[in-house]
């Protein structure tokens, strides 16, 4: 199966919510979650410090810094575990990546707030490969002149592809939910232009 288009105006994304085998996806849930060194980090809005509501880490080439959010992030090596995944997305968008953020919601209460992926380092048109692992969560899409939205479930195993025009037209966030006690891990495989 290929991922399916969203078909929104503006925009060029893709879904595919069984791109992994599920024992594959079961298997790397595991080891992210105890292999990695997630951090807690802090952000600064409207001049006071905020814990952000979820923990991170950041896999890159040598020599590959981001700044997120106001956030430099700097890269550890890739993990073994990844580069199979890594080397199959690479293979199904015919371009290759440098860089993975790393987003541990430890359940509903963790999150991720409206944003576009528009650093200048992703360049022009960025193409995001984004892996979901563990608890099933909401997905919310936003149109930034119409304010259309849109909402899928990102389901463990999941491929979503945001690609072409997309970043510039719409956000997209991960709200909170009371009814998700589970964890989820989502993978952004990203080109950081050096
Ligand atoms: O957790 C998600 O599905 C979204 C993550 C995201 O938007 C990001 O890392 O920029
Ligand atoms: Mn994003």
């Amino acid at each position: 199966m290929i991922p399916t288009d969203l078909l929104l105006p503006d925009a060029d994304i893709r879904y595919q919510p069984d791109f992994m085998r599920p024992a594959d996806a079961d298997a790397l849930l595991a080891e992210l979650l105890h292999a990695v060194t997630w951090r807690q980090d802090r952000i600064r809005l409207f001049g006071k410090e905020h814990p952000i509501p979820r923990l991170q880490a950041f896999q890159a080439d040598a020599g590959i810094g981001y700044t997120y959010s106001g956030l430099r992030m700097n890269a550890a090596p890739w993990l073994p575990a990844l580069l199979p995944l890594k080397q199959k997305l690479e293979a199904l968008c015919d371009r290759p990546f440098n860089a993975l953020l790393l987003n541990l919601y430890r359940d509903g209460q963790d999150a991720m707030g409206w944003h576009a992926d528009n650093e200048p380092e992703l360049g022009q048109n960025p193409l995001i490969a984004s892996v979901s692992l563990g608890a099933p969560r909401r997905f919310r899409l936003r149109h930034s002149a119409s304010r259309d939205t849109h909402a899928l479930t990102l389901e463990h195993g999941s491929l979503l592809l945001m690609a072409g025009p997309t970043q510039h037209h719409w956000q997209h966030c991960l709200p909170r939910t009371k009814r998700c006690q589970h964890p989820r891990i989502n993978l952004t495989f990203r080109l950081i232009h050096v």
